[in-house]
């Protein structure tokens, strides 16, 4: 029968290198690599995101079968296998990084889809634009909203920033300190656009924010009979 003595370092090593330390770090890069993929997609053209996402595809399979096709690696094999693997991500991340040619305006809008119901299928008059621009910090370009007072109306509201807002439309102010039920509202979303659509029922004085800033974001909506959409 035989034992076997472990030194310290060992016992340190496999109860807590191994079963903490490593899934963590893993986890992290595996978090740091996600976050550096996104920031790649979301500051290239749309098309030079397909491109670079086709290009890192057939590198990462180039790496692979590379790998997988030797029972072991040279030097020069294994540089290989890491040229063909980080070189797309890292031309990607300089594109990124140096806007990929493209200048700060349509940065903005880069990969914007229309979010959700337009205001397009409106009657002539019945809907007005919010905007947040692209320089405005965290507020709506136009506070005050006048709709007519019966049929489908609507706000769309154009979002050109990289952060995240909505426009929720309530009776009142005191309506959504309330959460009470709104009226209308767009989803939560960055750089696009997206209508907020209800029927009108006569006139009233109503209130319109954006729940993720809802001290700086808010405005009023007045529906006024025979009124024409305009937004101030
Ligand atoms: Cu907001």
């Amino acid at each position: 029968m035989s034992t076997t003595t472990k030194s310290p370092s060992d016992t340190t090593h496999n109860r807590i290198v191994m079963p903490i330390l490593m899934p963590l770090g893993i986890l992290a890069a595996i978090a740091g690599f996600v976050g550096l993929f996104a920031f790649i997609m979301l500051y290239n053209t749309r098309l030079g995101a397909v491109a670079l996402a086709s290009v890192m595809a057939s590198g990462i399979l180039a790496a692979m079968s590379l790998a997988a096709s030797a029972d072991t690696l040279g030097p020069r094999q294994k540089a290989g296998v890491a040229i063909a693997g980080l070189a797309p991500i890292l031309f990607g991340f300089g594109l990124a990084v140096t806007g990929g040619g493209v200048d700060d305006e349509s940065l903005v809008n880069i990969n914007a889809q229309p979010h959700g119901p337009s205001f397009d299928g409106l009657p002539a008059g019945h809907g007005a634009t919010v905007t947040a621009g692209a320089d405005s910090g965290l507020e709506f370009d136009q506070t005050t909203v006048t709709l007519p007072a019966q049929g489908e109306v609507g706000i769309n509201f154009v979002n050109q920033q990289a952060v995240t807002h909505n426009l929720f439309v309530y009776a009142s102010a005191a309506d959504f300190d309330a959460n009470g039920t709104p009226i209308a509202f767009t989803s939560t979303f960055q750089a696009g656009q997206e209508a907020a659509l209800w029927t009108a029922a006569g006139e009233a004085d109503l209130f319109f924010i954006c729940t993720i800033h809802p001290s700086t974001m808010r405005g009023t909506v007045a529906l006024v009979e025979g009124a024409e959409a305009s937004a101030a």
